[in-house]
């Protein structure tokens, strides 16, 4: 008796629409309704990284400024930051326009180059990854998407490399971005 399948995000990846279709089951997503609400906590999660808010706020309430004194300066900035997005959709293009006020160079990656945009496209994900050091990932999941976040790609990130997924999980290769971070391949 199960009459709709109602996603509060974008996309219905995680439904089985084709079933659902086979037994008059309407699904319905959120496009759009959220973009400018997902743009600001991609913004929020960079600068977080970048300014390591968390870290510097569970050292404030453990009372670490009095026995170790002030927080150590930050080793990264988002200064001269070179921000790649892979999926400039309506998410990505509200991400973008935020990170142009920071003064961020901005590129994207997707699968054709889109004529009315003049931020810097590139054909592969490697390709971006080679000319920036800040990844946005804002792609669908899916098989097309699966693990394109790779090793290869995080290497070419390099020591400085961010990366901040508001997409799907599924676009990172997980084992090798927690390796990557655990030896210092990216920040
Ligand atoms: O590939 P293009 O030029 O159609 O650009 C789309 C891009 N995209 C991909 N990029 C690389 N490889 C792929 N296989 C691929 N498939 C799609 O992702 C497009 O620029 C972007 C998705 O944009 P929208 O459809 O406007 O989605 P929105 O609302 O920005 O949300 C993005 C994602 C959702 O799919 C959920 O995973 C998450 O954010 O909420």
């Amino acid at each position: 008796s199960l009459e709709i399948v109602a996603n509060f995000g974008v996309g219905y990846d995680s439904v089985d629409a084709r079933y659902c279709a086979t037994k008059g089951i309407c699904v319905t997503n959120t496009p759009d309704v959220l973009s400018e609400e997902v743009a600001d906590t991609a913004m929020s999660l960079l600068l977080m990284a970048a300014r390591e808010l968390p870290a510097a706020e569970r050292y404030l309430r453990a009372g670490q400024w009095v026995a170790k004194g002030p927080f150590p300066l930050t080793r990264a900035t988002l200064r001269g930051r070179k921000l790649g997005i892979l999926g400039l959709g309506r998410i990505g293009k509200a991400i973008a326009t935020r990170a142009e006020a920071f003064g961020l160079e901005i590129h994207y990656h997707g699968r054709s180059r889109q004529p009315d945009v003049a931020y810097r496209y590139h054909e592969t994900l490697l390709g971006m990854a080679e000319a920036c050091d800040t990844l946005m990932v804002v792609a669908p999941g899916g098989a097309s998407t699966k693990g394109i976040v790779n090793a290869e790609v995080l290497k070419a990130l390099g020591p400085d490399g961010i990366v901040v997924n508001v997409g799907r999980g599924t676009v990172i290769d997980e084992p090798a971005l927690v390796k990557a971070l655990q030896d210092g391949t990216i920040l």
